[in-house]
This record gives C-alpha cells, structure tokens and sequence, in this order.
C-alpha cells in the first residue's frame, strides 16, 4: 500500500498500537530536546524516575528563553541545567549559543527520525524530513527514559505547491498563506505534509520556517521530503552523513489535499492577537510603525538575516522606529560578522540582542504603549510582547525590513529597489565549541541547585466527585499565555508555589487570590472556556499551576493537543460540553457538582455536571484512551508511573 512520509516514520518507530488515524499510539523517541523555561521541571521530573543516562540516541539542553538575567534566578537554572545535562548524557547547549530550534536543525536534526521538544515550534524539525513533536516537558522526561511517547495517530492533510516564489514574497508569506486557509482552530490530530514541485524551489531553514508555524495551527507537525536540497543543507553543516531520502509514495492517499501556487502568493501579515488573522500587507500599507523585530525561530537563520542586511545596506534607521535584532545562533551572527553584513546593520542603526529568544517571548524589547511593532516572530497574542496595548503585527523579513526604512507598513515590492539575491552558503562555519558533551564520568558531577529550583509539586488522586466552584469563565481562543504568561514571569518557572500567583494575569489578576480562597475552603477550582483553549505553547506549567491552586476540571468547547496531554499528565480532567449551548448556561462563580466523576472515568460513562447555582444540569464528554483514563484515576503521570513500578502486571 502506498504510504505518506508520515505512517513511513510513524509506523518505524511503532512501539504500541497500530498506524490508524484517531488511535492510541506510542512511538519510539530517537532525540529530544528542551529548553531552559520548559527544560528545569522535565530534568526535574527525570531525577524523580530514578535512572543513571537517558535511553534517546540525542538529547539536547538548550538555554535560549531565560537569557536576561535580572536577579540570580536564570542563571542559577542554567547552572542546575549544565550539570544535570553533564551527569545523565545529555548535551548543552551554553546560553549564547542560539535558539533551540534554530541550533537543533543546524547541529543535530536528521531526516527520518523522530524528535520530542518541550517547545511547541519542535515540529521546525520538519523542514529537515523529521517527524518532530512539541509536548510537556514530563512527557519529554519520560522519552528520555526510554518511554514510548503516546500520541492520537494523526491523519494526514497533503499540502501540494507549485510555482515559485517571486522576488519579495518568502516562506513566512508561505505560512500566513497555510494559517489563513486553516485558522488556528479545528486543526487538532493533523500532520501536513508538503509535496508537490514547488517543494525543490524552497530551501531547508525556508521549510523549516513553513513547519515551524504549523504549529500556530494546532497541527501535531509538518513535514516536508528529505531530497537533493536536504543533503546541499546537510553539506553545508559538514553533516551529509545524516542524509536519507524521506519521500511519500507518489499514489499515497490524503485526508485532504490543500494546493498553494508559489507563484500567486502576495506579502502577507498577520494582524493583533492572532497569527491566525492573516491579510494583505497592501491593506495596512501606511500605517505607522514604531518598533521592528527580526529573529525568532521562525525567521532567523542566515539567510533570513542577510535579506534584511542587504535591503539596509547603506540605509539608516527611520527615526520613528526602534529597529531590534535577535539572531538566531551564533553560527549564524558568525557568518554575517565574517561577511560584513552585520557592520552594514550596525550601521543601519540596528539594537543586537543576543542569540536567543528575546523580544519573541516578552522578556525584553516591549514596545511603547499603543505601539505598532511588526515582528517576523510566529506568535502575536495579547499581552506576549509584554505591552498590553501594542499592537503586534507578523511579517516576513522583507517586510520588516522595508518599514525599518519607511516608518510605515510598506509592501517590500514598493521599495524600488532590486530584490538581493541571497543563496545558502556551501559550508557554514562550524564551531560547536558552545554545546557542552555530556560527562564521561557522570559519578563526579554533582548537580547544582539554587534557591530557585523547587520539587515538582504532588496531587492526590481523582477524587469521588468533584464539588466546585467555576473560578473563571473565559471565551475562545485562550492561549496558554493568557493561563500563565511568560515574559518577566518565566523566571519562577522552577518556583511553582511562585509562578503559580500569575496564573490568568492578563486576563483577570484576581484569580489566583479565588483560587487559593476556594481550595482553603474545601472545594474544588473548575474552569470554564470556549474553543481552543490551551492554544500556544508547550509549557506544562499551564496545567502544573492550575493543580497546584486546586484545579480539578477545565470544561471547554474544545482543547488544543499539547495542553489537553498536559492537563492529563498533571490530573486535571479536560471535559468538553456535548451541547456546546450548555456553555451560556454557566456564570462565573456558579457552584457544579460532578457526582462519581472516578467511578464514571473508570468505566467510561457518561459525565453529568450539576449546576447547583442555576439548577440547570448538563452532559459533558472525554475522549480519553485508556490508559489516560488511568492516569487521571492516579491523579497524573508521576503518581500514574510511580504506581505502575510498584505493580508490575
Ligand atoms: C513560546 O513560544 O510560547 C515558548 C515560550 O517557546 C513556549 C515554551 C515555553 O513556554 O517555555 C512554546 O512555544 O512551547
Ligand atoms: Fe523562543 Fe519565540 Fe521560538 Fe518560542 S517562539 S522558541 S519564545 S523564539
């Protein structure tokens, strides 16, 4: 039977279940990585399984998110990191190094196998013809330990292109093309996967740039083939060794086929607070701009960042915008200071920061008050630029670039100016000087550990019935940013007791306060949401702080992947309305019952919530395999595992 790239790599690393679309799952995990905000808890939950070396072919620790450094915390984590790292075989990336995703598919990623993040944009591995997956960090630890990963089999959604891009349109127009046509929603249990002749007009970090925002879809991953271009990428990292073609069978059959024409694509932008509100950059053409940011995982590599260096060659800075830089690795600032284009951008009037996620996550760079600041990052939701008010606008690099010079929305074709033509070197420059291999005497290493690093908090078991409060009613679209947000607050990510009294602050600063009043009073916390709640990130600690403050259910319209493996790992039941009208029939504050909630769980019955406060009752679904099931009844993954030692079958 003719096969996607998808069941190819899937069924290879098959450890339970079989490849059928909407079964259970469990995988074989080749490489994981992780990064430093999500990376303390999973090396945390690691220690707590008891094992001497990690079982993965490759495990990567980066430091790229918590890079600034106000108070000891940060660096006290990247200490904890780098010695955890050394002791149980793990390499580690330095911070300085680059972002994790960038530095992944430079130095480590290889076309065929499966790769396991604690990122969300994990699937950026996909540009290379990896089955790459963003998940929690606990689900992470556990691939470390030899674990299989479990996952819904996705189905398969065939994006076909042809055509060739023309000069100013790139992949981030790509992308905004795929998120305009499949939202943000709905997308849940999907993998896209590119084909087409179009495929062979794009190059490596320009796929990787494409399947890095799939994941602003909601999709499991992207991926694209591993062909002639994948080994001139390879090649040129001094790493053709690791070529093998990944192609689909050409009669293999889709869930559905999407076509893109390269040829037809326009500068496109994604307008506040959606990466999925996509439109014409000619439709905002004008619009003042007060800051610009080039870099992120999505758009930093080399050839990203030389685009902009050639279109700012001998320009300056308009005087009406804050021009910030954030390169993707070191490899990449590298070549762009042995080739003189980084002394053009700082003759342009640029702001380097360092090689790291920066203004991307909110930690540093918020603009002005009711700014306007276009990014070439993947994610504008409200708030994560750590401006309230501004108004993040999502470009691609020629689009950036051109307001640098214009103050204005400008569509880069305006410019009037020739399009430079920028080709991938044949050889980067290769010092991985900054990745620290693992310790050869793993008994030396002591591992280090500041104030700052707490143990992963414990849960008690599903209890009889859940008897609660609604703490928070909320709509659609809830990201995990506005659960718990990041920026200056990352730095409690090892701290939950912490981290957690930021729980929904942008959304309603008094929740953590009910929440804690609600818990000390006996009852339970209950959320409420609309469609796509838990959008966004990976981090696990979206579900991890809820538990901690007494949060036994979320009932929403629908969940995202990641955060509903989440809230599972963690205890927390994701329930969805089977009447998605019973959702106007809860306020805030109302009083629900969820009488046998354990019982019902184990036998797979069906859940009625009892609304004490309206005295309107209502149906709720769980679409939980098994052994999910289980995980609940235990009261999450660590107590689940735990259990399971004790008991063998
Ligand atoms: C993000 O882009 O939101 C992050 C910060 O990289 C997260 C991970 C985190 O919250 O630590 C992600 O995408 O998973
Ligand atoms: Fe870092 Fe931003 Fe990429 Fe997240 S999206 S990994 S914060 S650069």
């Amino acid at each position: 039977m003719a096969k996607t790239m998808t069941q190819k790599i899937l069924e290879r690393h098959l450890i339970t279940g079989e490849y059928r679309p909407g079964s259970e799952i469990g995988i074989h995990i080749d490489q994981t990585l992780t990064q430093d905000a999500t990376g303390t808890m999973a090396y945390l939950q690691f220690e707590a399984m008891g094992l001497n070396r990690i079982r993965t072919d490759h495990s990567v620790s980066f430091v790229d998110h918590n890079t600034i450094q106000i108070g000891f915390e940060n660096a006290d984590d990247h200490k904890y990191l780098q010695t955890v790292a050394a002791k149980f075989g793990i390499y580690y990336s330095r911070a300085g190094n680059g972002i994790c995703h960038q530095v992944h598919l430079e130095r480590f990623g290889r076309p065929g196998t499966t790769l396991l993040g604690s990122d969300s944009h994990t699937p950026t591995g996909g540009g290379i013809g990896q089955i790459a997956i963003g998940a929690g960090g606990l689900d992470v630890a556990l691939a470390m330990a030899g674990e299989p990963f479990y996952l819904t089999c996705p189905d398969v959604i065939q994006i076909n292109l042809t055509g060739e891009l023309r000069s100013w349109v790139s992949a981030k127009d790509v992308i905004l093309k795929v998120l305009q046509i499949f939202s943000t929603k709905g997308n849940v249990g999907y993998v896209f996967e590119y084909s087409g002749p179009g495929v062979k007009t794009l190059t490596v970090p320009e796929r990787a740039t494409i399947a890095n925002m799939g994941a602003e879809c909601g999709v499991t991953t992207s991926i694209f083939p591993s062909d002639e271009e994948t080994r001139r990428f390879l090649k040129s990292q001094a790493r053709e060794g690791d070529w093998r073609k990944i192609a689909a069978d050409p009669d293999a059959g889709y869930f559905k086929v999407v076509n893109i024409n390269l040829s037809e694509l326009v500068p496109l932008v994604a307008t506040p607070h959606s990466p999925g509100n996509v439109s014409r950059v000619k439709d905002f053409e004008g619009m003042e701009v007060n800051q610009v940011c080039v870099g992120s995982c999505t758009n930093s590599s080399y050839m990203d960042l030389m685009m902009v260096a050639k279109i700012l060659k001998d320009k300056k800075v308009h005087p009406g915008v804050s021009f910030i830089l954030a390169p993707g690795s070191r490899q990449v600032v590298d070549m762009l200071a042995r080739n003189g284009a980084l002394a053009d951008l700082i003759e342009t009037g640029v702001r380097l920061e360092e090689n790291a996620c920066g203004f991307c996550i909110g930690n540093s760079q918020s603009p002005q008050n009711e700014a306007i600041s276009l990014r070439t990052s993947n994610r504008n939701f409200p708030g994560r630029s750590g401006t309230k008010s501004a108004g993040v606008y999502l470009v691609s690099p020629e689009t950036a670039a051109a307001a640098v010079i214009t103050g204005k929305i400008t569509d880069p074709r305006d410019l009037g100016i020739p399009y430079p033509d920028i080709t991938l070197p044949e050889k980067f420059i290769i010092d991985d000087s900054m990745i620290l291999p693992p310790s050869d005497d793993p008994n030396s290493i002591e591992i280090y550990r500041g104030p700052n690093i707490g143990e992963p908090p414990g849960n008690e078991v599903l209890p009889e019935k859940v008897s609660g409060i609604v703490t928070i009613k909320m709509g659609d679209n809830i990201t995990t940013d506005h659960i718990i947000p990041a920026g200056p607050r990352m730095k409690y990510r090892s701290n939950i007791p912490r981290y957690s009294e930021f729980l929904f602050e942008i959304v309603d600063p008094g929740f953590f306060d009910r929440a804690r009043e609600i818990k000390n009073s006996g009852r339970h916390n209950i959320i409420v949401s609309g469609l796509s709640y838990g959008q966004g990130s990976s981090r696990e600690h979206a579900a991890l702080c809820p538990m901690y403050v007494g949060v036994k259910t979320v009932i929403a319209k629908s969940f995202e992947r990641i955060h509903a493996a989440n809230l599972i790992n963690f205890g927390i039941v994701p329930l969805t309305f089977k009447n998605e009208a019973d959702y106007d029939m809860i306020n805030q504050g109302d009083s629900l019952e969820i009488p046998d909630i354990r019982d019902k769980i184990s036998m797979g019955e069906t859940l009625i919530v009892k609304n004490n406060s309206s005295g309107v009752n209502f149906e709720v679904s769980y679409n939980l395999s098994h052994r999910a099931r289980d995980i609940l009844l235990a009261g999450g993954m660590l107590s689940y595992i735990r259990n399971k030692k004790n008991n063998p079958e």
